[in-house]
């Protein structure tokens, strides 16, 4: 009662203070601006964890989502709110949605980062993010013709959660001179204190200089420098501004480091004491070059102690084992943009090659580039992948020559997911069914939902669990409609797949499989069950092939969907602009949660531990962290399907794999592969690239996607096949979400703490 009290006279106050109104005389958006201010006080209330060592979580892309329900959350606030608001005749549901969504990452490595920056704070352990504040963040996805088209994402607004500080370094690219501007975002933990997200601005910017969609001057870095997230980097102009970027991120990062440690009156010789940097895989790798330097020429450190000091304080995590993902800037860009940082480059090449011969180690390679992994390899202290298969390819083909060298620092780090957001907060239905089945204990330990498996035969329970997820599906049938203009089925299956759109990931294998049931229904053969097939995804503007993949599904969508021999039995729905929030409403109501990367190029996956948390069955290959789930659930619980690594793996090392001869093999993947260039699917789309995608398949499938597509349409068959068994599925669901606790973002963050960052 009391804390009631508390919020609503905070509130009251805060409407009175802005307004000079009482709460029920706001509208919802002046409303949304008063809880804002009350949260960011309340979380100021709480206070800064401290500590005598502190993470700096050092990265990019900081994919943190809307904040306003989970700050409350984390605050123990909501219901209070919800109630008090209520009383008021406001729903706090619909105030939730006037908060804009800043896109300040790409996927899943920048909503890594930020579920970690929940769990570091929750757990009570000094740890702040570091990165830039892009004023357009990605790309907002729009459809038109069929086609994606990209515009900015204008989400800073007056009042927002940045908090403008006195903060300001100086960044030299050479003898230019920039002047940067921090802002802070507060991160609050789980009932515990707040820990920051430090992003990073360039005073200069300018948001009038972008034109139509996100079409910009890539030259004027005083002007462009903040103004997006990874822009098209097809072009010259388009690398450097990356360079320019992750130099800008990396200097001020080392500043505010070495500004913190010098506050609190730390010896900077003893920096890893006291401090310890996480790389985000490599684009903050600069860092390693950057502390160096500034030890060297402004903190009177000789070369070999300041190497020592940065190499004990800096750690990496690889995120991918794709080969044209990790970052090889060639010397002639850096000695363009950070013509300072290359002398230290040298010197850490130079010591590199006088110790070892190989050149698949060297810093600098023949053709002059600097192999940024390399850097973070020999000049860091822990070299660290993010499920268990990928560390272990990691050690074993991709970096194995250095594993070779220093088989003490690599470690595994299997990815997490905060339950906060990705349960508590995105399905509390589920979430209060849970915690009147096993008590409240999982919220803090997410061990406890093993405790579900005692309710395995509690008929009551199931039918709960899946009355709540056909719920989760109306609601998000009824934001399809309103979002998409599509009506779906909501006793129909739920198929989702949701990911950035790359060929590994292969929505072309679930197109594939669209038109292969489409075909079946045409000739007659009805699905027991009908199957809403639901697609997201975000293609870089620069990927072509990606672009005829979206291209493709749109085509099917109109196609499907208007054919009234088929509409009733299935549907397709590609949801337009994909981001988190879109996710929180998606993963709730997904039956089916596709998984279905070509084995060994998914490094974990991360989409695949949200779905099962929230009671979803896994299609997958046996890639990234499927292999860790298939494991805790057992066979009877997961589809498998496809080539294990081992073989891919030797598929691309004999160059044995012909997609064509699966083609001429099988009549069944002919069939879908014709179809994306037939009569119905040309009138829909655009020839040029349909033709481009189905050649594409046919003499490349660099990902191998009729490799597998036999195998993957039998077990998505058998899958639909038993969904009809209700009792068999309901105990499916129950045991998904019952071992979904190994992948709690706290766990994971706990083992960093014990094997990296030894915080005390
Ligand atoms: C980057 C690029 C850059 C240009 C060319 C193509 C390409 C392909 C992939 C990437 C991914 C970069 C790193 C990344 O986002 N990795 C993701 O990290 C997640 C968190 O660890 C992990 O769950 C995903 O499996 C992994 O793809």
């Amino acid at each position: 009662m009391e804390e009631k009290m508390s919020v609503k006279t905070n509130l009251e106050a805060v409407a009175q203070k802005m307004y000079g109104k009482a709460i029920k005389e706001l509208d919802d958006s002046q409303l949304y601006i008063a809880i804002l201010n009350m949260t960011k006080e309340m979380m100021e209330g709480k206070g800064t964890i401290k500590g005598s060592k502190k993470v700096y979580y050092i990265s990019a892309e900081f994919l943190i989502g809307k904040l306003l329900s989970n700050n409350l959350l984390n605050l123990g606030i909501y219901e209070e709110l919800e109630a008090v608001l209520k009383e008021e005749g406001k729903e706090l549901n619909h105030i939730e949605e006037i908060e804009p969504e800043p896109s300040l990452g790409n996927g899943g490595l920048g909503r890594l980062a930020a579920c970690f920056l929940d769990s570091i704070a929750s757990l009570g352990l000094p740890g702040d993010g570091i990165g830039l504040n892009y004023h357009f963040g990605l790309f907002k996805q729009v459809f038109k013709d069929r086609q994606q088209t990209a515009e900015k994402n204008d989400w800073i607004e007056a009042q927002s959660w940045l908090t403008k500080t006195d903060i300001s370094f100086p960044v030299y690219f050479g003898k230019k001179k920039v002047q940067s501007r921090l802002y802070d975002i507060d991160v609050i933990g789980y009932e515990q204190g707040m820990n920051k997200l430090h992003l990073f601005d360039i005073e200069t910017v300018d948001e009038s200089i972008v034109n139509d969609g996100i079409d910009f001057d890539k030259s004027d870095i005083d002007k462009n420098l903040t103004l997006f997230l990874y822009p098209d980097d097809s072009d010259e102009a388009g690398h450097l501004l990356r360079i320019y970027q992750q130099y800008f991120m990396v200097s001020n990062g080392a500043q505010l480091i070495l500004k913190e440690m010098k506050e609190n009156g730390y010896d900077l010789h003893r920096l890893y004491d006291h401090a310890v940097i996480q790389i985000n895989d490599t684009h903050p790798t600069m860092v390693i070059p950057e502390l160096i330097r500034i030890l060297t020429e402004e903190e009177g450190f000789d070369m070999d102690e300041a190497i020592d000091v940065v190499r004990k304080t800096c750690a990496y995590t690889n995120h991918t084992i794709l080969a044209e993902a990790l970052e090889k800037w060639p010397v002639k860009y850096l000695k363009k943009v950070v013509p300072q940082l290359m002398p230290i480059i040298w010197e850490l090449d130079k010591r590199t090659s006088i110790q070892y011969d190989d050149p698949k180690v060297q810093i600098i390679d023949r053709d002059m580039r600097v192999h940024m992994a390399h850097i973070d390899i020999h000049y860091g202290f822990s070299v660290n992948g993010v499920a268990a298969i990928h560390t272990e390819i990691l050690k074993d083909t991709e970096l194995n020559c250095f594993y070779k060298i220093y088989p003490e620092k690599f470690n595994n780090k299997t990815n997490g997911i905060t339950f906060r957001r990705w349960l508590l907060s995105c399905n509390r239905e589920l979430a209060a069914c849970i915690t009147k089945t096993i008590g409240a204990g999982y919220k803090k330990n997410a061990a406890e939902l093993e405790k579900l498996l005692e309710h395995l035969d509690d008929e009551a329970l199931l039918t709960e669990i899946k009355a709540i997820k056909k719920d989760k599906k109306a609601e998000l049938a009824a934001y399809i409609k309103e979002k998409e203009g599509q009506d779906i089925n909501p006793d129909s299956i739920f198929d989702i797949q949701v990911k950035r759109l790359h060929e590994y990931k292969r929505q072309q294998m679930n197109a594939l499989y669209i038109i292969h049931k489409y075909l079946e229904i045409k000739g007659g053969k009805k699905p027991s069950t009908p199957i809403t097939f639901i697609f997201g995804a975000k293609a870089a503007p620069a990927y072509i092939i990606a672009q005829d993949i979206i291209h493709l599904l749109l085509c099917l969508e109109q196609i499907v969907n208007n054919d009234p021999d088929v509409k009733d039995y299935m549907k397709v729905v590609m949801v337009e602009n994909y981001n988190v929030s879109y996710a929180e409403r998606l993963i709730p109501a997904c039956d089916v949660s596709e998984q279905i990367s070509l084995a060994s190029k998914e490094a974990s996956g991360t989409g695949n531990m949200k779905f099962m948390l929230n009671g979803a069955v896994t299609l997958g290959t046996s890639d990234g962290a499927n292999v860790e789930i298939h494991e805790l659930v057992g066979d009877d619980n997961i589809y498998i399907f496809g080539e294990k690594s081992e073989q891919v793996i030797e598929h691309y090392a004999k160059a044995d794999y012909v997609s064509r001869d699966f083609y001429n093999k099988s009549s069944v993947i002919k069939e879908a592969v014709d179809f994306i260039t037939s009569k119905e699917v040309l009138e829909a789309g655009n020839e040029e690239r349909l033709n481009r995608l189905q050649r594409e398949l046919l003499n490349k499938d660099w990902f191998m996607t009729l490799l597998d597509l036999e195998d993957y349409i039998a077990t998505k068959d058998r899958m639909f096949d038993d969904y009809k068994d209700e009792a068999k599925w309901k105990k499916m669901m129950l045991v998904n979400i019952a071992k979904a606790g190994f992948f709690s973002s706290d766990r994971t963050i706990e083992e960093y703490n014990k094997d990296i960052w030894k915080l005390n």
